[in-house]
């Protein structure tokens, strides 16, 4: 039988590089994110490209109504879900403490803690149904060590972090895997997001080395979700080779 893998955040980066990988190597997809269009154009590529089935979901994660609307009561060919990547997610702003924009911090809060938890609860009862499942969330070098201006993005990783490990004990007597996988910089359109549209900042992160692309966190996301059933890896920081940390990039 085909495994299934439902991503979040499908309409970019990291969450739309794993829907191709894993596309490429026979897995059906269900697809999220709030960008609809895109969805649409994905699921039609993949579709036609590797023969998979998509399933493509559109609402945003830090609406629990949205989330349960959309996830609660899946067709029932789609409720075998393998793993769960959940991937959406955001940085806003890069001010200080007493600079920052407390809405820019509602939204990392709302998205990035409380989405991951909606969609987790509205995906688990699947999971528990079959004593089965694998849930990948995607922290950041930001929960590992916190940065000037990093201030509130940092905590909300942080927290994927800690939630991670409590989902990890908690469903152990349910044959769920937990892990937490921490990327480095890496060029999406992440920092496009961060400053607000503003290209030129958002380029200027990457200048001087090279950054991690969408298609190396893929395939270490992809190798984490097909490790055998009694293998987990719980937590993983990866980085470019210029990164050492949040702190430390060699740049050339
Ligand atoms: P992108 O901006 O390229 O992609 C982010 C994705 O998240 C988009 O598909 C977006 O979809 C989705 N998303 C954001 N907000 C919401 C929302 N409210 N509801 C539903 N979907 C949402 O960034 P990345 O691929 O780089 O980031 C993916 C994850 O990786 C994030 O959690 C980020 O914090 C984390 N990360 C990124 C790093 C980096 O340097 N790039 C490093 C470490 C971690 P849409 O807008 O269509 O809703
Ligand atoms: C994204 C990487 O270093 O900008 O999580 O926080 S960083």
């Amino acid at each position: 039988m085909q495994q299934q893998v439902l991503i979040t955040g499908a309409t970019s980066g990291f969450g739309k590089a794993c829907a191709t990988l894993f596309a490429q190597n026979g897995w059906n997809l269900i697809l999220t994110g709030r960008r609809a269009d895109r969805l649409q154009a994905l699921e039609t590529e993949l579709t036609a490209a590797y023969k998979v089935s998509v399933l493509s979901l559109s609402f945003d994660v830090q609406e629990k109504d949205q989330v349960n609307k959309a996830l609660q009561n899946l067709p029932e060919r789609w409720q075998n879900i393998d793993v769960l990547i959940n991937n959406a997610g955001l940085a806003l702003g890069r001010e200080r403490f007493d600079e920052a924009d407390p809405a820019d911090w509602e939204t990392m809060i709302d998205t990035n803690i409380k989405g991951l938890l909606y969609v987790t609860r509205a995906v688990l009862p699947y999971m528990v149904q079959r004593k089965k499942g694998h849930i990948i969330n995607i922290g950041s070098v930001a929960a590992k060590d916190t940065y000037e201006s990093g201030n509130v993005y940092c905590a909300t990783k942080a927290a994927v972090d800690t939630i991670s490990k409590s989902m990890r004990i908690d469903l152990l007597n349910k044959g769920i895997k937990v892990t937490a996988i921490h990327p480095g910089a890496a060029e999406t359109e992440f920092s496009e997001v961060r400053f607000k549209g503003d290209k030129e900042k958002a380029a200027s992160v990457y200048e001087g080395y090279q950054a991690l692309g969408a298609e190396d966190v893929a395939s270490v996301i992809y190798y984490t979700a097909t490790l055998p059933g009694h293998v987990c890896i719980n937590d993983l920081v990866l980085t470019c080779t210029a990164q050492a940390n949040a702190f430390y990039t060699h740049k050339g």
